[in-house]
């Protein structure tokens, strides 16, 4: 099979991400500044679809400013590259040291609203139509330091006047909220999935804003990633993805797609296709991956390359695994497809339920068939069916 990205694959990168010139806690970066019109050039050329920034990535330099722009958008009509998704870096200047949006100081807060709308407008002007915030430094080390409380009502407040605004100036435009539980705070709102979809159902355009969740923040606070999608899909609020890799809980690894938790990233792919039956993600795959410090430019670009091949085998072995007859029986056999019938029959009465008879010991040491159905996956991942 020929595992060679096209556009109809809608792969879209961060500038940021092959960008990275590998800056850690411990040492400066090992790698030169990357050009980030070449990199537009280059990812087109190894078959994405689109690219994605923070302001910052792009127009580091406000003198600059227009004279980039127009550069990176010759490169995006001559590639036919779009930009689909644009956010804000409201994390790396210390003016955010203690939070952007929901920092303690007002007037850091009224200076980050306005960098996210100056950002919003550029973002129309360019086509993307998903607008990601990612809350670095919303958040705290110190217990007293924060008050949740009133931080989440700041955050509420903001994010209910950028949807006003993106109502107000007719942008075709969504909101995608990024968790993720620590680094660089010690402790970040809004730390996963589950905890942004409820914040979600606190705002006044609930439906102008959803997730953007990526895998290794998920699996950093010890969650499955393929099970938060699938709720994130089933409330209609995955409206962004970050694809990357991760071992476990320990700190923001952003290996390339398909690194670390291999069998998790198999089951990521699953959930995306709707998990057989259900609802499917139809948006740009997103790769949001750190190529490790130790690379040259050749393993930027061989990273950046390898999110995609394993995105495109992994999709070929999901789709070999739900396709295949003895699957379809093993799912039966677990009484997978069950699941999807109502508990209680139309018509049917509590007091029919509670009247009925059942047999307890039968149930309980019935047969659920669930090592015989996981092993066949594992077979599909592994190219042995
Ligand atoms: C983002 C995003 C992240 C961070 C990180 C910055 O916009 O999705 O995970 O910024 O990539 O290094
Ligand atoms: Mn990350
Ligand atoms: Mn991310
Ligand atoms: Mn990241």
């Amino acid at each position: 099979t020929d595992y060679t990205p096209t556009r109809e694959d809608k792969f879209s990168f961060g500038l940021w991400t092959v960008g990275w010139q590998g800056t850690d806690v411990f040492g400066p970066s090992s790698r030169a500044l990357l050009d980030p019109v070449e990199a537009t050039y280059k990812l087109a050329e190894l078959g994405a679809a689109a690219v994605t920034f923070h302001d910052d990535d792009l127009l580091p330099d406000e003198d600059e400013r227009e004279k980039v722009l127009e550069k990176f958008e010759k490169a995006l009509a001559e590639t036919g590259l779009a930009v689909e998704m644009v956010t804000t870096n409201l994390f790396s200047h210390p003016v955010f040291k203690e939070g952007g949006l929901t920092a303690n100081n007002r007037e850091v807060r009224r200076y980050a609203l306005a960098k996210v709308l100056r950002n919003v407008d550029l973002a129309a002007s360019l086509g993307a139509k998903t607008f990601v915030l990612w809350g670095g430094r919303e958040g705290a080390e110190h217990g007293a330091a924060k008050d949740v409380q009133a931080a989440l009502d700041r955050y509420a407040e903001s994010l209910n006047l950028l949807c006003a605004y993106v109502q107000e100036q007719g942008y075709d435009m969504r909101f995608a909220l990024e968790p993720k539980p620590n680094e660089p705070r010690g402790d970040i709102l809004l730390p996963t999935i589950g905890h942004a979809l409820a914040l979600i159902s606190e705002l006044e355009h609930p439906d102008m804003v959803g997730l953007n969740p990526e895998v290794g923040h998920e699996e950093m606070a010890g969650l499955n990633f393929a099970q938060g999608i699938s709720q994130a899909l089933w409330h209609d609020k995955l409206f962004h993805i970050d694809l990357n890799g991760q071992h476990g809980p320990r700190f923001d690894q952003d290996l390339r797609f398909g690194a670390g938790n291999l069998r998790g990233a198999f089951w990521t792919v699953d959930a995306l296709q709707g998990a057989g039956t259900g609802k499917t993600y139809d948006g740009y795959v997103h790769f949001d991956f750190k190529p490790p410090r130790a690379e040259a430019e050749d393993g930027v670009w061989e990273s950046a390359r390898g999110c995609m091949r394993n995105f495109l085998m992994l999709r070929d072995r999901v789709q070999a695994f739900r396709a295949d007859p003895e699957v379809v029986a093993a799912l039966e056999a677990a009484e997978v497809p069950t699941l999807r019938t109502p508990t209680l029959d139309d018509g049917e009465s509590l007091s029919d339920l509670r009247a009925a008879s059942y047999d307890v010991e039968g149930l309980a040491t019935r047969s659920v068939g669930m090592e015989a159905l996981d092993q066949l996956a594992l077979e599909h991942l592994m190219g042995a069916r």
